[in-house]
């Protein structure tokens, strides 16, 4: 129980200014990322119950497996852990297709409003008016948590899943902190691995207090809590090695909107295959027709 006590506490009482007068930021938002039915919520529900001494509730509501494909999470939701910490379940994503993985970029970047329902967006130009409108955001760290259940065992696309991990350390300056869930499973040394494999350093398996089996034990409580400790100790290191937070953000307001360039220089190209394509077969149609 002390080793719990010891560590809400210092969580409790982490503050950004203590640190460096904290660069100018005031505010951590541990952005909570990943594929649909992974855990996210159950996590957000059991770190506010450790961390505010609490019954275990489902604040953040948590998928019963009847849901239309799997989803629950459809707002972004943020979660004020202290008076420093504030957890954001982002919008969980299916198989990522290029508009989704733009959107979660922004969702990362922070750029997004919080609490409201995120609409996966359409345009270079949507990016443009996000961007614009997200000043005010400058004074919040953020820290990447990507969760990924075991039991899912390893991915089938792991180089995606790479590339996404890297944009994410990009947009943030933190290399994601992997929360493995479910960690019972056979699969987990595999999944671990994987994650080893692609140069992520913080790999954390932990099991979530879940609606039915909820009773806290201290095994469990700690492996939690060293989720929130590991984020602190990044954010320690980031805040001493930054030198400049304005430019940081405007270099990662760049960077997001080259992504979304890129994107639609994409989708141009993907429509000009089609045209040409269905002239062919056209021509191919016609042929038959005068034969
Ligand atoms: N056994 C076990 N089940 C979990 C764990 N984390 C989440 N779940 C279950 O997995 C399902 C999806 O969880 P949820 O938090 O809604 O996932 P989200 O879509 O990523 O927010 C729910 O049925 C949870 O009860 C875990 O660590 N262990
Ligand atoms: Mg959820």
């Amino acid at each position: 129980m002390e080793e719990v006590r010891g560590l809400t506490k210092k969580i409790l009482d982490y503050r950004l200014e203590n640190n460096g007068e904290g660069k100018g930021y005031n505010h951590i938002m541990m952005q909570i990322f990943g594929y649909m039915g992974n855990g996210k919520s159950s996590l957000i529900n059991s770190l506010m119950s450790i961390v505010k001494e609490e019954r275990y509730r489902t604040l953040a509501p948590v998928a019963t497996g009847h849901e239309k494909n799997g989803a629950l999470t459809t707002h972004r939701t943020s979660y004020p852990l202290t008076d420093t910490i504030t957890l954001v379940d982002n919008r969980g994503f299916g198989p990522m297709d290029s508009y989704e993985e733009q959107e979660i970029y922004a969702q990362l970047a922070n750029i997004l409003p919080l609490n409201e329902k995120v609409i996966w967006e359409k345009s270079f130009m949507d990016t443009v008016i996000k961007v614009q409108g997200s000043v005010e955001n400058r004074k919040d760290l953020l820290v990447p948590l990507y969760i990924y259940s075991a039991e899912q065992g390893c991915s089938s696309k792991p180089n995606d899943i790479k590339t996404f991990l890297q944009n994410c350390q990009k947009m943030t300056g933190i290399l994601p902190i992997i929360v493995l869930t479910k960690s019972t499973s056979s699969k987990l040394a595999g999944v671990c691995k994987q994650f080893q494999d692609m140069g992520m350093e913080s790999i954390i398996a932990i099991e979530n207090y879940i609606p039915e089996n909820n009773i806290r034990t201290p095994g469990k409580d700690t492996k939690l809590l060293s989720v929130l400790t590991e984020a602190l100790r990044l954010v320690d290191f980031r805040i001493q090695t930054l030198s400049d937070p304005e430019a940081d953000h405007n270099e990662r307001m760049k960077l997001l909107l080259s992504l979304a360039n890129e994107r639609e220089i994409e989708k141009v190209r993907e429509e000009e295959r089609k045209k040409i394509d269905e002239e062919l077969q056209m021509k191919k149609q016609k042929k038959w027709y005068f034969w």
